[in-house]
């Protein structure tokens, strides 16, 4: 073949091979053209993309509802070897109190992340221009039994730690975030925590039992998992057990604002007072679903009236750019009730925001 019409093939399919990286398998091999083999893998990276880092592949060139639906259309990998960021599922409801369904979550975080597109118009962040994400797929979780489901967890996210790789999770209930918490303080001690939730999720024993999803945060705080002075829930509300709902974790030193804090106004000016109680040390951060008005985010487990919006819950995650964020998650995203996808889509979304406020993210 001539070497001019074959450069420029070339050229030309290793930018398809660039665009169909994640959609379609049989373009990540060779091509063979007038029985010549082009090959466009011209480095030994791990999906030859011709990006340092990977890319999902843009809804220009390809598809969004073609291809495996993983997280934002990333490549799978089976471990988070070689990774900045990771977004892995925790499917599991077994923890949950009333409506079951989010062992579904990241199944359908997924399938609603196929809108997701590169960059942050709001923000101008560029993740994929910064860090190297994939997705690692889930957690083996054992649905009939919570605790061996904890252990199995706790296994998964030491080894996660371990590559210095930093955990994106989907929910899940939020059983998920006291494991989780139990790996991320072996690896980096007494974190503070960033809990955006409609619930405190502090219960000691419910039914007897003391892990499910109202317990996570007590359990940690008797482990010593969290650093309480930088520790704040936000959002908190609907009925209670008691007049102070809330009393426990103002004891222990956490800042509590309620979701009457909240309402008709912009959280950006509270996040100011987040960053600066969280300081330079390492923070988690936890957001469950049911936080957002059922209105927007009805598809989750126990949802109570009169919750965030969408503006600020993004306010909130935006608002943690600067923070030395360890991990986050998005939790208690429950499908069967959540009859457009919508809430799924909004879940997805908060991921991405997550990612785009990890350290070390490029900025335009
Ligand atoms: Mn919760």
């Amino acid at each position: 073949m001539h070497s001019k019409l074959k450069a420029s093939m070339f050229a030309r399919w290793r930018n398809l091979r660039r665009t169909c990286a994640a959609a379609d398998l049989s373009l990540r091999h060779t091509l063979t053209v007038c029985g010549v083999r082009l090959d466009p893998c011209t480095e030994p990276g791990r999906k030859c993309s011709g990006s340092r880092y990977n890319v999902p592949p843009s809804a220009e060139f390809v598809a969004r509802v073609s291809g495996i639906p993983t997280m934002a259309k990333l490549p799978h990998q089976e471990s988070a070897e070689g990774l900045d960021a990771a977004f892995v599922g925790v499917p599991i409801d077994t923890g949950t109190s009333n409506r079951p369904g989010a062992r579904f979550g990241p199944r359908q975080i997924r399938v609603e992340s196929a809108m997701l597109r590169a960059y942050n118009s709001g923000t101008r962040a560029a993740p994929y221009e910064s860090l190297m994400v994939a997705d690692i797929g889930d957690v083996n979780v054992n649905v009939y039994d919570l605790k061996d489901t904890c252990k199995r967890i706790r296994e998964a996210y030491r080894k996660i730690l371990a590559t210095g790789c930093i955990p994106l999770t989907m929910g899940g209930d939020h059983t998920i975030a006291y494991p989780i918490l139990q790996a991320v303080a072996e690896r980096h001690g007494p974190v503070g925590l960033v809990h955006v939730d409609a619930h405190a999720d502090t219960s000691d024993v419910v039914l007897g039992e003391k892990i499910g999803h109202g317990t996570p945060f007590r359990r940690c705080v008797e482990e010593g998992l969290l650093d309480c002075k930088r520790v704040v829930q936000i959002g908190l509300r609907g009925s209670g057990y008691s007049a102070d709902s809330y009393e426990w974790s103002r004891a222990q030193g956490f800042r509590v604002v309620q979701v009457e804090e909240c309402w008709f106004k912009s959280l950006a000016p509270l996040m100011a007072e987040v960053r600066a109680q969280m300081g330079s040390g390492p923070v988690y951060l936890s957001f469950d679903i049911d936080a957002l008005d059922p209105g927007f985010a009805p598809g989750t487990g126990t949802p109570e009236i009169a919750g965030l919006t969408p503006i600020q819950g993004v306010e909130i995650i935006r608002g943690c750019r600067g923070l030395n964020l360890v991990g986050c998650d998005l939790v208690e995203v429950s499908p069967p009730y959540d009859t457009t996808g919508n809430t799924a889509l909004t879940g997805a979304n908060l991921l991405f925001e997550m990612l785009c406020v990890l350290p070390k993210i490029k900025y335009y």
